[in-house]
């Protein structure tokens, strides 16, 4: 352990109380009194009752019985990663964001990804949004990029918030389902919410499932504003594009990926970090100006709605790696407080009435989680530049006000008088003007329901087309009540009738009912947009994916370092999975230490497999369930699988089709097996059932 790791276990602790012996720090109470005995509590006799003047006892268990705090009301679970931000040129023009001025200048970030319906300790293949957001310590205080991995929302006001996560999370009296949207009472609510549908759209494809967050996109979704030093002010929205491409799981990987390693979100981001391969994205930026927001189709202001990249193109301005886990998870990733209000000069919001509710909102909750409202001194949440302010006091107030002046204005002047405002450079809002009753009102710019959903559904390649489907069918196969069903239908009638009558033959509903009334009958046929398909934003390399190589005793070195040689050159990894832990021998004499039992890694945790058993022991593997649903999942995920002639004899054993298609690839041409996986998944499998 380093002398810094051990500084961070001990506080100061680690520094000055070295005489333990070596290197080792003495066990301290929280005060710094050394603790002699930590085995036994304080006793009257040999079996007597403990004494209450047992002090380090009672601060250790008072301590520990305090240690939990109220998790997110959403987001609950999440996992963090530091790392920064590369400004690609400046931005000056556009926006006076201190950020943004300066080509190759690099700003600190932490990032939390994390689903948004479960609790702390669910699963992380969850269908769900998974939640994209990124604390910026930029020169000129924290700004917060709180996006998700989808660009829209469910709904169009604050005020419906509160609704839709009751009605996502576990039911109030049963207190399930966990982590999952599949039950009455969600479908109930979102059936009842035709502004939903949209949102609905995307959680139905497979952008809920993702492979990794290292693979999926992040959205600002909002409307913000940018302003220049000039006071001009343009709108704008935020992206997050992989470097790596978009990738997902298929949902029956999703199922067995939750019960094999519920972590393997969390697994995937630490390996990735602590082995060097970081994850990068691009932030990109739609600028628009209020022209352009007056001719849109829709209203800018509204979040269930996207603007086209082929409308208006994502102009990439920076880039952000992440390269560093946190050094404790509660320190960072469950105390970083993010909020929609922070803010710098040169960003502005708009007013979309969800991002003002939101701006209520994340404060609040902060106070709520981390207990008082000096959550801002907890050092993942202070800012890297200088601040100065009068307040003061609250629980546990780490910064207080130096000298004489906690007020302003004041006449101490000088360092004694305090901080001042800036006459220049300070934060300040676009005036925007207003006219209009005060009302509680939905504008008529907010009433087109289906037309974005649609334009979502006909982008989709046939492949994912039918992922949608079967998640409407599987979600809705949960649901107890037809009425609901049938809600769901009409609104799916307006969205588009393929999808409808899949899903109503899914769920065989022979009754179809009649399509919703929309708030505004008309319903445009917009364009595809190819950029909100997975698969046509797909990698372009297989690198920083995973291949599982089952092998046995006595396994071909040959046939092994090819494939490890060529998934190695291509900057993936591998793993070896066996019958039983610990090592084998392989051909050549050689050992090899075994990562994974068969029993414990199934196929699905891996991008594509290589079946490599030795003639010798493949009857044994063929007769172990664990061994032939490695490949008969693998085969039914649309996998790449290299494999030799001994494991025909598995595959036929697991059911496999006598003629395998070319998703199959011998192991004699290890390039041509690590190729075909840039592609990642032999879809034509799916299109041929
Ligand atoms: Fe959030 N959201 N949200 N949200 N949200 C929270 O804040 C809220 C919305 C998002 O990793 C909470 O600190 C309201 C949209 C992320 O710590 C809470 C509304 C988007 C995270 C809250 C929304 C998000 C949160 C709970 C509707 C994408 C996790 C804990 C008006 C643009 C941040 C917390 C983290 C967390 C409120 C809708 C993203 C309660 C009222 C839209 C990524 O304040």
């Amino acid at each position: 352990m380093s002398a810094k790791d051990d500084a961070t276990r001990t506080g100061n602790g680690g520094e000055t109380h070295q005489q333990a012996g070596g290197d080792v720090p003495a066990m301290t109470t929280q005060v710094g009194t050394p603790i002699s005995d930590d085995q036994n509590t304080l006793k009257m006799g040999q079996r007597g009752p403990t004494l209450i003047e047992d002090q380090a006892f009672r601060e250790k268990i008072f301590h520990f019985d305090h240690e939990r705090i109220p998790e997110r009301v959403v987001h609950a679970r999440g996992y963090g990663a530091h790392g920064f931000f590369e400004t690609y040129e400046s931005l000056s023009d556009i926006t006076s964001a201190d950020i943004f001025q300066r080509a190759g200048e690099r700003t600190e970030v932490f990032v939390r990804f994390s689903t948004v319906a479960g609790s702390k300790g669910s699963v992380d293949l969850a269908r769900d949004v998974r939640g994209f957001a990124v604390k910026f310590y930029t020169k000129q205080g924290n700004w917060d990029l709180v996006g998700n991995n989808i660009p829209v929302f469910f709904i169009q006001d604050a005020i419906k918030f509160p609704d839709l996560v009751h009605a996502a999370k576990p039911e109030p009296d049963s207190a399930f389902p966990q982590a999952q949207t599949a039950h009455d009472n969600f479908w109930d609510f979102i059936s009842l919410m035709p502004e939903s549908m949209h949102m609905v759209m995307w959680i139905m494809s497979d952008r809920a499932i993702p492979r990794s967050f290292r693979f999926m996109e992040g959205f600002g979704v909002h409307s913000f504003r940018f302003v220049n030093e000039q006071g001009e002010s343009r709108f704008v929205k935020f992206h997050w594009k992989p470097k790596a491409g978009l990738q997902s799981v298929v949902w029956d990987e999703a199922l067995r990926i939750n019960g094999a390693d519920p972590d393997f979100h969390r697994r995937d981001l630490w390996d990735a970090i602590q082995s060097g391969d970081y994850p990068e994205w691009e932030l990109g930026v739609q600028v628009f100006d209020d022209a352009f927001a007056e001719q849109f189709d829709f209203d800018i202001l509204d979040a269930t709605k996207i603007i086209p990249e082929e409308i208006l193109p994502v102009r990439p301005v920076g880039r952000m790696v992440l390269n560093r886990m946190p050094e404790n998870f509660f320190a960072e990733t469950e105390q970083v407080a993010f909020q929609t209000g922070n803010i710098v000069p040169g960003i502005d919001f708009s007013e979309d009435p969800l991002l003002q509710g939101r701006n209520f909102s994340y404060l609040d909750t902060q106070l709520k989680r981390l207990g008082g409202p000096n959550f801002n001194h907890i050092p993942i949440n202070a800012p890297r530049c200088p601040f100065h302010h009068f307040q003061q006091d609250g629980h546990m107030a780490m910064h207080n006000p130096r000298g004489r002046a906690n007020y302003e204005p004041n006449s101490w002047g000088g360092v004694e008088g305090g901080p001042r405002e800036v006459a220049q450079g300070g934060i300040r809002s676009v005036p925007v003007a207003y006219r209009g009753e005060k009302a509680r009102i939905r504008s008529e710019t907010f009433a087109d329901h289906y037309s974005q959903a649609r334009q979502f559904y006909v982008s989709q390649t046939a492949v994912e087309q039918q992922h949608m489907a079967d998640a409407l069918i599987f979600e809705l196969s949960k649901v107890k009540t037809k009425a609901i069903r049938l809600r769901m239908l009409s609104h799916l009638q307006n969205i588009h009738a393929d999808l409808a009558q899949a899903v109503a033959n899914g769920l065989g509903i022979t009754d179809m009912p009649a399509p919703a009334d929309a708030a505004r009958p008309t319903r445009s046929d917009l364009p595809e947009s190819p950029a909100l398909s997975i698969l046509k934003n797909g990698p372009d390399s297989f690198a920083g994916r995973k291949v599982g190589i089952l092998v046995t005793q006595g396994s071909d070195a040959g046939e092994v370092s090819a494939i490890v040689d060529a998934v190695k050159a291509e900057g993936a990894m591998v793993q070896f999975i066996a019958p039983t832990a610990g090592n084998v021998t392989l051909s050549d004499g050689s050992t090899l230490p075994i990562d994974e039992m068969v029993e414990g890694a199934p196929s699905a945790i891996f991008d594509a497999v290589a079946v490599l058993p030795s003639a010798e022991q493949i009857e044994m593997l063929a007769a172990m369930p664990a061994a032939r649903d490695f490949v008969a999942s693998g085969w039914a995920h649309y996998k790449y699988v290299a494999f030799n002639e001994a494991a025909r004899t598995l595959f036929s054993k697991a059911g496999l089709p006598e003629n395998l298609d070319v998703g199959f690839l011998p192991v004699g041409d290890a390039p041509a097996f690590v190729a075909a996986c840039r592609k990642i998944r032999f879809w034509e499998r799916q299109m041929a059932a």
